[in-house]
């Protein structure tokens, strides 16, 4: 027999399926994978696999056809997403948000630029307002060159969390935007793993700059010459075009308006990092800390080059020797050749950190409205995907932490937007359990319990303290929790062993073992004060603009990274409930980044910890299937003559009347205030047989006449 639409291209919404096991499940996405559709919904959530190939759907023309058109009527795509939060928001005129999440490579990154670029190409606008928008699409070369790195997983991997708001007018016009960045990974600066690089500005520049400008910075054209370049051995990757991508951002910074002298100092920045790294130690008698040679502290300091445009003795003194400020008198005491490696990358972490975030906000400043009319949002969540590496550190603590306040996020907004719903609809409803990870979350954040609580402790308690001790404070008060392992529990628990100086977390995506070495100083990420005194006077204004904001005359210490990560995040997810969510979950089709591959067990794993069987059995719970009466109206209104070609009356009479000469069964379906609701999956389905049966003889018979004709 003829094969039905469903039997080609699978099922596009999973709430429609007979049947809500993960076998289905992912057999569904599977057939859809192999046919190149990517997308598939549950209700309004959209479910995205990575193809890892180009695929012909993001053109003006696709944008085109997505336009206003209702949700359902279209194959998925995340065009319909961005376009029925853009038509809510304007008809509701409230903020929304489109929060993006999925592990590492994923595809949350792309999933957002396409986004952006919906609303930059499709909305109405006035010349005026393309500026804007061209600003707004620019950002993103630029802050992907400084905040984006090749990993192990994904050569093009967001080392920052970047929340986007793009404000519209009444009318509907893009017409302004604005950029919260979260912790960037700024170790990346100073080390790279095994098979990763440093942030792709720095190969740009070496690749890509003119000679002059080389000469300029005093550069050498060999990325191999530089030691922050080359530790992860890759500094060359064949996916990656270094040299055109710098084009890219040079000529984005001229779309967001930076001025010569900004990006002069920019690149200054960027070039003096490359030299300190280059800055090297020789042993004295006694094992103390002398530069090898002057060359490249004079390229940073202020001969020839003013690269940062500092005092090079200064500098050199800060570099080898801690000023203790006696009672009377300073003390210099001299570093290990370790201790002034140690400072020499605190400064060049510290000074790309601050520019960083300098960059953010110009583009913000770029990208500002500064007409006060009012405006509503619509934010763009794109954030760093759990990661599990061979080994973890403080960086991907903070990064799976992030993940697991996401999710937790997703649940509580779920199930609420359940519970609203059924309730503003008067119409009953039985809760699905769910994992609910607040648990873990606990455990990280607590206040005065938490692993980042014990973590502080340990930072702040003069002495002794070590990664070690902060360990032993660790198993001493986690030991027993269901989602810490330490080594002592490990050989029973998992009978995975575990080194002395890790600990395990089970985190809602899977178990990651942390490496302690290092956690109390990225924690502390302190700079000698003399060091910030020195870059408080750079002739680079950027430098200079980036440490005087620092206060140093403050005695009190500041927030560790950690507690400030955990407040922006908390800040974060209290101004995201106040807004309207919409959810992409991206899946990973493989490890090896390969197209055509669908690597079931991979997909099982995310499908599972994504909570994506939950949240399909949430939507089906009471009653699988809604529709504004409006809009099933509308679409299957030739199914009744009562209702064909045209219903007069109130939209749910009609609706009633409809579903009445279809044969519905009182139990399967209830009349809410707005909307009908409608039980199972296979009512709507034959509904929409028929309306497919309907269209096609409508379609035959007019080709019939025509023929005839
Ligand atoms: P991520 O943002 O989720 O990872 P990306 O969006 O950077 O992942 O995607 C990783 C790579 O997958 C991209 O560089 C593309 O090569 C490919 N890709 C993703 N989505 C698509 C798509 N829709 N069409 C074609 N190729 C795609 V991370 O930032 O690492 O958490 O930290
Ligand atoms: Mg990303």
């Amino acid at each position: 027999g003829a094969l039905t639409a469903r039997d080609r291209v699978g099922i596009q919404d999973f709430v429609l399926l007979d049947e809500t096991t993960e076998v289905a499940v992912i057999s569904n996405l599977k057939k859809r994978f192999s046919k190149d559709l990517i997308y598939t919904y549950i209700g309004t959530l959209i479910v995205s696999v990575n193809p890892y190939k180009d695929l012909d759907i993001y053109s003006k023309k696709q944008m085109d056809v997505y336009m206003g058109v209702n949700f359902f009527e279209l194959p998925p795509h995340i065009y319909a997403l961005a376009d029925n939060a853009y038509h809510t928001m304007l008809t509701e005129f409230n903020n929304h948000f489109i929060l993006i999440s999925g592990e590492s490579g994923a595809g949350k990154t792309e999933a957002s630029k396409k986004i952006l670029q919906y609303y930059a190409v499709s909305c109405p606008s006035t010349t005026l307002m393309n500026t804007v928008r061209d600003k707004m699409l620019m950002s993103n070369p630029v802050l992907e060159a400084f905040g984006n790195a090749k990993t192990l997983k994904n050569d093009n991997s967001s080392r920052f969390g970047k929340y986007m708001d793009i404000q519209f007018d009444s009318q509907g016009d893009a017409v302004g935007g604005h950029i919260l960045n979260y912790l960037l990974e700024k170790s990346r600066v100073v080390h790279q793993n095994h098979g990763e690089r440093n942030f792709h500005v720095f190969y740009q520049l070496v690749e890509g700059g003119s000679d002059d400008l080389l000469t300029q910075l005093g550069l050498e054209r060999d990325v191999q010459h530089y030691y922050y370049l080359t530790q992860g051995e890759c500094a060359i990757v064949s996916s990656i075009n270094d040299k055109n991508d710098w084009k890219s951002v040079k000529n984005a910074l001229q779309v967001i308006e930076f001025d010569e002298t900004n990006t002069n100092h920019l690149f200054r920045v960027v070039a003096s990092v490359l030299h300190l790294g280059n800055v090297h130690f020789d042993p004295d008698s006694k094992g103390h800390a002398l530069l090898k040679n002057n060359t490249e502290l004079n390229w940073v300091s202020d001969f020839p080059s003013q690269l940062l445009g500092v005092d090079a003795n200064s500098l050199k003194e800060g570099l080898t020797f801690r000023k203790i400020e006696a009672k009377t008198e300073q003390v210099l005491s001299p570093f290990t050749i370790d201790h002034a490696i140690y400072v020499r990358d605190a400064l060049a972490k510290a000074i790309y950190g601050q520019t960083f975030t300098w960059l953010v906000n110009r583009i913000n400043e770029s990208m500002e409205n500064k007409d006060s009319s009012r405006k509503t949002v619509i934010g763009l969540l794109d954030i760093y995907g759990f990661e599990v590496f061979y080994v973890n550190s403080f960086e991907q603590f903070c990064i799976n932490y992030c993940n697991e306040k996401l999710q937790q996020l997703f649940i509580q907004l779920t199930l609420k937007a359940e519970q609203e719903e059924y309730e503003a609809e008067g119409i009953e409803w039985e809760p699905v359990q769910f994992f609910n990870n607040k648990i873990i979350c606990d455990l990280v954040e607590e206040k005065h319990r938490g692993i980042i609580s014990i973590l502080d402790e340990e930072c702040l308690r003069p002495g002794d303290a070590t990664d070690l001790t902060f360990l032993e404070r660790l198993e001493e008060k986690m030991g027993n929790h269901p989602h810490f392992v330490t080594h002592k529990l490990a050989d029973k628990m998992t009978r995975k062993t575990l080194e002395r100086g890790d600990f395990r977390l089970l985190h809602y995506a899977g178990e990651v073992t942390y490496c302690v070495v290092g956690k109390l100083d990225k924690n502390n990420d302190l700079l000698y004060r003399n060091i910030t005194n020195l870059v408080c006077q750079s002739k680079n204004t950027i430098v200079r603009e980036c440490f005087s904001a620092v206060d140093t005359t403050n005695k009190r210490r500041p927030e560790t990274v950690a507690t400030q990560f955990k407040n922006s995040l908390q800040k974060l997810t209290e101004m995201l409930m106040a807004k309207e969510a919409w959810y992409i979950r991206c899946l990973k089709s493989n490890e090896s980044k390969q197209p055509g591959q669908f690597d079931e067990a991979l997909i099982r794993h995310q499908v599972k910890y994504l909570g994506l069987m939950e949240h399909l059995r949430v939507r089906r719970a009471g009653f699988a299937y809604r529709r504004k009466y409006e809009d099933f109206l509308k679409r299957y209104k030739p199914l009744c003559p009562a209702t064909w070609p045209h219903w007069r009356g109130i939209p749910a009479d009609g609706v009633e009347l409809l579903v009445q000469h279809l044969g519905y069964l009182p139990d399967e379906y209830k009349m809410g205030r707005t909307k009908i609701f409608i039980r199972h999956p296979r009512t709507l389905y034959a509904t929409e047989d028929a309306y497919e049966k309907c269209k096609h003889d409508l379609a035959t018979k007019i080709e019939t006449c025509w023929r005839g004709a």
